[in-house]
């Protein structure tokens, strides 16, 4: 197994330690930074990704995978930086207004993080306009808004809305327990998914899609 295959696996059984040290490892060997991040922490987490949708994991084994990713992505940042690599997008994430939920709105962020975006994370209890002033600011390319009780969905309207007043090129994305794609249509949102991995999905080809425009 090649080192970046040790990193990937190592980062799926949440071994941060071992994660950091075969990456500081990796870098001492000269390997691309890129590729240490995109074959062996990305690599790891999409598997981790595609299993939690599948109901093969659930989310501790998520939440401790990240935390390896996360801590592999530290010890990179700096050789990452110094090679100019650039992000894939950038996203804004946050629970919406009135909602101190933020388990799901978390996983959401470790999964866009493991497709290489920049993510900015606004916490809980979040306004429309907090949400719109920091995409505009961040230049961001999607806001990601995630409610968990009925009474706070109604904040993502206004997301969307705040979005059109301004004329701005951001995409919208919902998700949450009580949301569904029939809500998301009906508020004039860009998309809605069920899951954490694949709204990362979603927002990736989102920020693909505007870099090609
Ligand atoms: Co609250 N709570 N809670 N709670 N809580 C629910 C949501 C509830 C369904 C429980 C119930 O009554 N059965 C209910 C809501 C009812 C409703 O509105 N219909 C409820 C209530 C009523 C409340 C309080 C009002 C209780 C009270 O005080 N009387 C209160 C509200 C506080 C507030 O927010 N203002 C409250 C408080 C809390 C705790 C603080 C105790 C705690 C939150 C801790 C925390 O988040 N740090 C809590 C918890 C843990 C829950 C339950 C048990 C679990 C929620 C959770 O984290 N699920 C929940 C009942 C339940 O769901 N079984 C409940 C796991 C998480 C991974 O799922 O966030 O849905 P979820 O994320 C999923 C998807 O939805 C998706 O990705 C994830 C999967 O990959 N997703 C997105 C999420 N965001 C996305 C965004 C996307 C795309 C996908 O694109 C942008």
């Amino acid at each position: 197994m090649s080192i970046l295959e040790d990193i990937s696996s190592l980062l799926q059984e949440g071994r941060a330690k071992q994660v950091v040290a075969l990456v500081r490892q990796a870098l001492d060997e000269g390997i691309d930074p890129k590729a240490i991040m995109n074959d062996g922490l990305l690599a790891g987490m999409a598997v981790i990704g595609e299993q939690f949708k599948a109901g093969e994991v659930y989310v501790p084994e998520v939440l401790i995978a990240a935390r390896a990713m996360n801590q592999g992505m530290a010890e990179l940042k700096e050789a990452l930086l110094r090679d100019g690599v650039e992000a894939n997008g950038v996203a804004v994430v946050g629970t919406v207004k009135g909602d101190l939920h933020d388990i799901g709105k978390n996983l959401v962020k470790m999964m866009l993080e493991s497709k290489g975006l920049t993510v900015h994370d606004l916490g809980v209890d979040v306004s429309a306009e907090t949400f719109v002033n920091a995409a505009e600011e961040l230049n961001a390319d999607v806001i990601c808004c995630s409610a968990l009780l009925t009474t706070t969905m109604g904040e993502m309207k206004n997301v969307v809305d705040e979005v059109k007043a301004r004329g701005l090129n951001i995409k919208v994305m919902v998700g949450g327990a009580p949301v569904s794609k029939a809500f998301c249509d009906s508020i004039g949102a860009d998309c809605y998914t069920d899951d954490a991995a694949s709204a990362a999905d979603a927002a990736l080809a989102f920020c693909l899609e505007k870099r090609k425009a």
